[in-house]
Parts: structure tokens; C-alpha cells; sequence
């Protein structure tokens, strides 16, 4: 069901002036996508907007130029800090020492989000940019080029081009009113799903090398060691789509990837996929991390080996609940 963006929201950032918007660690087509559309649809109502983000992005997210401003200097005061496909608040992506506000607003779309915020405005969406992008249209704010591309970017990234359960009939009502300002996102879908420089694409290669598959091939690992990472650019260079790999092979449907940060300091991505559609999430937040029933992340520290066997452990108590 759609509902209207908070009103408590709306009349918020129609009242106030100043505002910083942040998003999580490691921002994604999503985090950035939103923060772009939302910030600059701020600013063209006179508003003052600030951005505070982790950076370097990765380099398919580099064409806006909205993004010189996340260099800006921030105030150390705000009316509002807003945070954006921000499950928990341990996963945003803040400065240090943190600002002062009046008032925390929280937009995002993850189940699993903890209404950290003054106001929350929490719903399920297959990204925080379609609710972004409604949040603009109630407020009767004009979207220029540059944020029609960024709403594109949220929505095209999370639903991994328009092909995850995620996606629903909103979703491409959205989508049709985007074609109505442009012609072809063609150029744009390319950057974002298809184009990678040659050591992303090695490092890819080096994921499909890795893979092994465990519990009957049910459950598909790929492992990037840190050496590998770091022959092919660092960490900046893993693509989105290697954590979908694995749920791509027949019959498996949990898909698993580790990368090495330093010795036994681990990022886990996890994804599930139908039929089962296992809620990954729940081992996630477990470990401090977040996201959705199908995809989700977090930071391990410890042996590899134990982490397998919770893992397996985790599948075979799921899947039980499944048959
Ligand atoms: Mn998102």
C-alpha cells in the first residue's frame, strides 16, 4: 500500500532552513541517488543544504555534478540532520564530532529500520529514491535533469535494473513519469549496470573463479582476499553484482561473499533468492549490519572457519522453517 509521506515531514523542511543530509557507509546508487534528488530539491526552494558522505563513491555514481558539493564545509549546526537509506543509525556515514540539530528525520525503505529518527517516515519501497521522489512531488517541488537522473540511479540500482522482487507496480508508475521529463535512460543504465573498467572486471573474474558451493549446493561462497583487492584497485572496485553472483547458479539460494579488509576483519554480503527467499537480514543485524529480507551486509571479525559454520547453521534453521 502507498502512503503519503509523513506530514509531520513535510511541514518540517517546509519550516526550517538549514539541513544536512546523510546517508550509510560505502554509499550506493540508492544513498547517493536520494541525497542528490532530495538535497537539490531543497535547495530550489531556498533552503540550505549540506552533504556529508563517504567518499571516494564509486565511479558509475561520479557523473553528478551535484557531487562537488559533498565537499562542502558543514556547519556545526543544523535544524535538521536528514538520514537516507539509513537502517540503524551505527551504519551512517557521520562526522566526527557529530553536529548539532533540532530534529532527526529518517526516510528509508528497509524493513529493518529502527525509527532512529525525531520523525521516521519508514516504508517499504524498492528504494528510498521512489519515496524520495514522492516526498518531492507532495511538496510540489520541480525535479531538474540532474535529479530525474538521480531518482533513475536509486531506483535502477536497488531493484538491480528493474529485476528484483522489490519491484511493483509503483515502481514503474515512477519510472513512466521519469520517461515523461526524458527520453532514454539508456546511457545512464549502461554506466550504472553494464560498464566496468578493465580491473573491475578482472576483480569480478576473480569472484567467478572463486566460488565453491556448500550444503548440496545450496549455499554458493565467493571469497576476495585483500591481495586481490588490492592488485585490482582496492575495495572502490568491487562491483554491486558480485554479491548477486552466487544466487545466480542453479539451486542456490543463498549466496555469500567475503571480502578481506584486514586479517580477520571481514565485509559479508548476503543474498537470497527465491523460493525459500530466506530473510538474510536476520544474520545480519545479529552482527551489527542491516538491510533487506534478500540482501543484506555486515562486518565480521573472527575466523572465517566459524562464520561458515553459522552460516550453514543459519541456512539449515531457516530452511527448515521453509519445507
Ligand atoms: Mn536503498
Amino acid at each position: 500500500m502507498i502512503t503519503n509521506i509523513s506530514q509531520e515531514i513535510k511541514d518540517y523542511l517546509e519550516q526550517n532552513q538549514t539541513f544536512l543530509i546523510l546517508t550509510h557507509k560505502k554509499p550506493d546508487g540508492d544513498a547517493i541517488g536520494s541525497t542528490i534528488a532530495l538535497g537539490k530539491g531543497l535547495k530550489s526552494i531556498g533552503k540550505t543544504v549540506d552533504y556529508y558522505i563517504d567518499m571516494p563513491i564509486e565511479k558509475k555514481l561520479d557523473a553528478f555534478h551535484e557531487i562537488v558539493y559533498f565537499d562542502t564545509h558543514i556547519l556545526k549546526e543544523y535544524d535538521a540532520v536528514i538520514m537516507l537509506d539509513c537502517s540503524t543509525y551505527a551504519y551512517a556515514f557521520k562526522p566526527e564530532p557529530m553536529v548539532r540539530f533540532e530534529k532527526m528525520l529518517v526516510i528509508d525503505h528497509h524493513q529493518s529500520n529502527e525509527n532512529f529518527g525525531d520523525y521516521n517516515h519508514v516504508e517499504v519501497a524498492s528504494a528510498t529514491g521512489e519515496l524520495i521522489f514522492r516526498l518531492l512531488k507532495q511538496m510540489s517541488i520541480i525535479l531538474d535533469d540532474e535529479m530525474i537522473d538521480a531518482i533513475y540511479t536509486s531506483i535502477s540500482t536497488d531493484t538491480g535494473s528493474f529485476q528484483f522482487s522489490n519491484v511493483t507496480s509503483q515502481t514503474h508508475e515512477i519510472l513512466s513519469q521519469l520517461y515523461y521529463c526524458k527520453n532514454s535512460f539508456a546511457p545512464l543504465s549502461k554506466k550504472l549496470h553494464h560498464e566496468k573498467s578493465f580491473d573491475q572486471m578482472k576483480m569480478f573474474g576473480e569472484a567467478i573463479s572463486s566460488i565453491s558451493l556448500f550444503e548440496n549446493g545450496r549455499i554458493a561462497w565467493i571469497y576476495l582476499d585483500q591481495q586481490t583487492i588490492n592488485q585490482y584497485g582496492g575495495m572502490i572496485n568491487i562491483t554491486d553484482d558480485i554479491a548477486n553472483i552466487g544466487v545466480n547458479i542453479t539451486g542456490v539460494i543463498i549466496g555469500v561473499t567475503i571480502k578481506q579488509a584486514e586479517d580477520n576483519l571481514y565485509r559479508v554480503s548476503l543474498r537470497s533468492r527465491s523460493p525459500y527467499d530466506i530473510d538474510v537480514s536476520h544474520i545480519a543485524k545479529e552482527h551489527g549490519g542491516g538491510g533487506h529480507q534478500r540482501a543484506a551486509g555486515f562486518s565480521y571479525s573472527g575466523l572465517l572457519s566459524d562464520l561458515k559454520i553459522e552460516i550453514i547453521k543459519f541456512l539449515k534453521e531457516e530452511y527448515e522453517l521453509c519445507d
